[in-house]
């Protein structure tokens, strides 16, 4: 599709020419695409519009308080916005319905693809919700404490709690400018960055148990048996791959986790200049240069570890 960038001006306008929106959040959705996506809603909605969201899977308990009071109502939808959704592929089972009706794509990825008519872009905004930020007050709509819980949870979580690189001081600005309005920003923090369930602290025991190092303690390794991710749910599962990476004097973890039919994933991660990538490449892997994977079928764990040792170890010499 012929797709033309807009400014932030040009997106409000043709969002407060419009009415009957269905705003999409991409598959798997996180903090970002969900939270600009509820805060965008109740923005059109406080201007006296009908809009509602959709996505491909749905949306974690954790995010309730964005659609605490909110109703959708049903109508004929005349206009889709997608917010952080970098191509028409992260739409998931929505992509076949939707594929070239989407008006205006709101996003934050250097590497989006083209699949709207108007793109909204700041590929160097930490959160897209810092660019519906904008979006929002170019309406003319008064921020309200439930669309500044929204913006917030969504910079916060797209951040890593604003831990990461991708913060500038227009992040904290923004951030700022949303914590005016009353809201639990520490408890959305508690939430999104503390809170455990017991059977993910279960997990945790298991796995801190089990961590091997090798190669005098630049390498730490862990296998997660398939019973492990039966005692979790699936978002109770993110994140087990970094746990190896944040030893102290560890350069590269990985985890080793069991899949189905004799199937083996693993997860790698590298601190500094480390590039998992090609060590993850030679086994027919791939990703990027601090976080990469590759698979093996019909091995013991300890038959791949012992594959990989001499990739890993040229890595870190
Ligand atoms: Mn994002």
């Amino acid at each position: 599709m012929n797709s033309t960038t807009i400014s932030i001006e040009k997106a409000a306008e043709i969002l407060k020419s419009r009415d009957n929106f269905t705003i999409l959040s991409h598959a798997n959705p996180d903090g970002d695409t969900v939270g600009c996506a509820h805060g965008l809603c109740r923005a059109l909605h406080k201007m006296g519009k009908k809009a509602r969201i959709r996505c491909a899977d749905s949306f974690s308990s954790r995010f309730s308080y964005m659609w605490e009071g909110m109703e959708f109502g049903d109508f004929p939808e005349e206009t889709v916005i997608s917010v952080d959704v970098a191509d028409a592929q992260l739409l998931g089972d929505l992509r076949g319905e939707y594929d070239g009706k989407v008006l205006l794509a709101i996003d934050h990825h250097v590497s989006h693809v083209d699949f709207q008519e108007y793109l909204c872009i700041e590929p160097h905004a930490a959160a897209c919700a810092q660019t519906v930020y904008k979006v929002i007050k170019a309406m003319g709509v008064e921020l309200d404490s439930g669309i500044a819980a929204c913006l917030y949870t969504a910079i916060a979580t797209d951040t890593g709690c604003f831990k990461f690189a991708s913060v500038t001081p227009e992040t904290h600005i923004i951030a700022a400018e949303l914590m005016k309005y009353e809201f639990d920003f520490a408890d959305i923090n508690y939430v999104h960055f503390d809170l455990k369930t017991k059977e993910r602290i279960a997990a945790e025991e298991r796995i801190y148990r089990e961590i091997k190092y090798f190669l005098d303690g630049k390498c730490a390794i862990v296998v997660l048996p398939k019973d492990l991710f039966d005692s979790v749910d699936s978002e109770d599962a993110n994140g087990f791959a970094d746990i190896p990476r944040r030893i102290e004097g560890v350069e590269v973890g990985a985890t080793i986790k069991e899949r189905k039919n004799g199937v083996w994933k693993v997860s790698m991660r590298s601190k500094s200049d480390v590039d998992v990538q090609k060590i993850c490449s030679e086994f027919g892997g791939g990703g990027h240069k601090n976080a990469a994977g590759c698979s093996f079928e019909n091995l013991t764990p300890d038959a791949i570890i012992e594959k990989m040792m001499p990739v890993i170890e040229k890595a870190v010499n």
